[in-house]
Order: C-alpha cells, then structure tokens, then sequence
C-alpha cells in the first residue's frame, strides 16, 4: 500500500485502530481520526511518521469539511476512505429509548459519515482514484428487538454505499460495504456503559476481532483496481439467525 494515503475515522479503538496498524505495516500512510486525543497520541508513538493523527468529532459539520482542506501535504490526496467511526447506544425498546442516544447515533453513524465522503469525494473523483469503504453491520439488515436507532442508522449505510457505486461507477472510485456481526471492541461498552454487561455479550463466544476486519477492509482495499467488492457481510460462526417473534394473546 505503499501509494495509499487512508483515512480511516474511529481509529483511537477496535475495528479502525486494528485497520490503521494494518495499513501501515503494508506501507501506507494513515490519517487516523477519533475523539480522544491521547489515544491518537499513543497510536503515532506506535506507529510512527506515517500515521497523522487528527482529533475529530463526527458529529461537527464544520470540521469533517475542513479536515480535508487541512492535511499536510504527506498525508493529501486521500485514496482509501475509511467511515468506520460509529456507535450503538442502549438496547432498549423504541417507546423507551433515549433520544438523547438515537439522535447521536443518528448524527455520528449517519450525518458525521455522508458529511465526509461528501467532502472526501471531489478529490478522489478528480483525481480518477479512490476507495471508499463503510462500516455498516448485520443489524443494518437483520432486526432484532433493541436494535431500532442502531440498526437503521446501519441500513443508511448499505443503501448509501450501494447508491455511491450508482454515481461513482465511470469515475474509478469504488465502494465496499463491510457488515460485520458480533465483534469484541469496545463497542458493547460503549453500548451499555457497564463492564459486565459488555463482557456478557461475548462469553461463551469466539467472537470476531478488530484484526478479522482489519484484515478485511485490507483485502477490499488491495484488489487489483477492477474489481469492486459491493458488499461483505460476516459473523463468527457461533452467530446466525433467530426465528420471528409472535405475540400470542
Ligand atoms: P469501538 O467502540 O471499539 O470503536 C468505535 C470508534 O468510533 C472509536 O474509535 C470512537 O472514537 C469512534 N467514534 C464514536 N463516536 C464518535 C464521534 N462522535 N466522533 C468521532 N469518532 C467517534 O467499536 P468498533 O470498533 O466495534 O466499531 C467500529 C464500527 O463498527 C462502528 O461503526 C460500529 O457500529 C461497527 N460495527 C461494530 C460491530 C461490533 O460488534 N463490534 C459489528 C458491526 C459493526 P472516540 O470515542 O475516540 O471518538
Ligand atoms: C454490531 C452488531 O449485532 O450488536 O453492529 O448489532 S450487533
């Protein structure tokens, strides 16, 4: 990857930490972004030169638009975009939601990821070259009963990333979709904010990995340039589908 400069969002944990690592022991250099400055920090000490690290909020407009125009000149000229940054807030049942919770998921999964492929997108059309890959998941196409906010947010990103390749299709900038299951991150802490409850999620489970999707995105990424992968949905093994629920009376 020794040509690519990637921006990969939600790099300071999980799924994007693990692609940042990735990316850079195959040569590229990575713009990673995420809230919290001291992991960034730790990433580039890690990583060295060629990680740039950016503290950004996915839910200020303002900045995701001028991250752009801001990045030095090593690190311009974006060829992979990463729109990993995301959340899932509680699981509990629409008529008792937060939405306090639905509205930041709404604006980190769904507003913050269209605002900066918006701005991402000029550039790699111009310049012929570009990858843009989005994390959606299993909840994007399969309901389950908490999932309301989240998984429609993650069904913005299939239809989103299917209607990209739609528009990008003579402009040699592909799309991948990437809809992970039951992955051990951070993800189920931030969910229920309760160290018991996320390390429930996935006991008695060989759940998926940072690196297991990681290695994925690195797969999609390293193609040769004509052929683009629509969309890839997995899951551990241990992990398939419910039946319908009924309600009997
Ligand atoms: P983590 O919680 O480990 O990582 C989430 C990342 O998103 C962090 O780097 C966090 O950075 C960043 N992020 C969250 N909110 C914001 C914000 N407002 N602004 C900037 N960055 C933000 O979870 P995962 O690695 O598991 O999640 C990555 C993506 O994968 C998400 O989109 C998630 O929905 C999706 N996914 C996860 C699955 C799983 O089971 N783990 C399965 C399917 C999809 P910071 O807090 O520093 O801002
Ligand atoms: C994360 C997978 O099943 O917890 O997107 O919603 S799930």
């Amino acid at each position: 990857m020794k040509d690519h400069v990637a921006f990969i969002t939600g790099a300071t944990s999980g799924f994007g930490a693990a692609t940042a690592r990735r990316f850079i022991a195959d040569g590229a250099r990575v713009i990673a972004t995420g809230r919290r400055k001291d992991r960034l920090d730790a990433l580039r000490e890690e990583l060295g030169d060629r990680l740039h690290p950016v503290v950004l909020d996915m839910r200020d407009d303002q900045a995701l638009l001028s991250a752009i125009d801001a990045l030095p000149a090593a690190f311009a000229g974006v060829t992979v975009l990463v729109n990993n940054a995301g959340l899932a807030l509680g699981l509990e049942p629409a008529d008792r939601a937060s939405l306090d919770e639905w509205i930041e998921m709404i604006e980190t999964n769904v507003r913050g990821l269209a605002v900066l492929t918006r701005a991402v997108l000029p550039g790699m059309v111009a310049r012929g070259r570009g990858h843009v890959i989005n994390i959606g998941s299993v909840a994007g196409g399969y309901p389950y009963p908490g999932g309301n906010v989240y998984g429609a947010t993650k069904a913005f990103v299939h239809q989103f990333s299917l209607n990209l390749r739609a528009d990008l299709v003579d402009k040699n900038v592909r799309v991948t979709c990437i809809e992970p299951g039951m992955a051990e991150t951070e993800f189920s802490l931030v969910r229920f904010k309760d160290q018991a409850k996320a390390a429930a999620v996935y006991q008695g489970v060989v759940p998926l990995t940072g690196e297991d999707i990681a290695e994925t995105i690195h797969w999609v990424a390293t193609l040769p340039d004509h052929i683009n992968i629509n969309l890839i949905e997995l899951m551990p093994t241990q992990q398939a589908f419910g039946g319908f629920a009924v309600s009997r009376k």
